[in-house]
């Protein structure tokens, strides 16, 4: 049996913090999809095609991982995909209590189980929000970004 797993998320843009999610959850399994959610309420820093390029980009070297967006529930998306797991990373007791209802909801649902990843010592306080802010702000933000991500992000910024 293939054991596939979906990594979700909104990824504007992808940091440290998901990239070691994602290259973890590559070890584990056969497939995994990074899936970039679609939400038109919200407008981000970058459009989903930038997004899914980026993360293409970063995870090159990891031949089990595709990289797709998705619009409406996340466990359509798994089935789809014949996906058996989610699999998120926890920074802490903030995304426990965001993410534990949404597990069980989504378990309710199709079943799909979701697996929790803690979040590399050193990136736990690193979020697409912050990054994002500190770089509005003019702080650096190089370590929390894959180069290239980065490179991108001084783009928009300045473009
Ligand atoms: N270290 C470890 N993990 C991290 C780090 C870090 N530094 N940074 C982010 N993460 C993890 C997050 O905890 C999360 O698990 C994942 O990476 C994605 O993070 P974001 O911020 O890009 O994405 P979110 O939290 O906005 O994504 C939320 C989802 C899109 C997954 C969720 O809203 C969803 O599934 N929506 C689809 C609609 C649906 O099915 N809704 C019903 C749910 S019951």
């Amino acid at each position: 049996d293939v054991r596939r797993a979906v990594c979700p998320g909104s990824y504007d843009p992808p940091t440290v913090g998901h990239l070691d999610v994602i290259a973890r959850t590559a070890a584990l399994f056969d497939e995994v999809f990074v899936a970039i959610l679609v939400n038109p309420r919200k407008q981000g820093m970058f459009e989903i095609d930038e997004r899914v390029q980026m993360l293409t980009e970063i995870t090159a070297d990891l031949p089990q991982v595709r990289v797709e967006s998705f619009s409406g529930l996340v466990v359509d998306y798994c089935r789809e995909r014949g996906a058996q797991a989610l699999v998120k990373g926890l920074r802490g007791a903030t995304d426990y209590d965001y993410e534990l209802p949404m597990a069980h909801m989504n378990r309710h649902l199709t079943g799909v189980e979701t697996m929790f990843l803690p979040g590399a010592p050193g990136q736990v306080y690193v979020s697409s929000s912050l990054v994002k802010e500190v770089a509005r702000g003019g702080g650096d933000v190089t370590p929390f970004l894959p180069p290239s991500v980065h490179t991108r992000l001084v783009e928009r910024l300045q473009g």
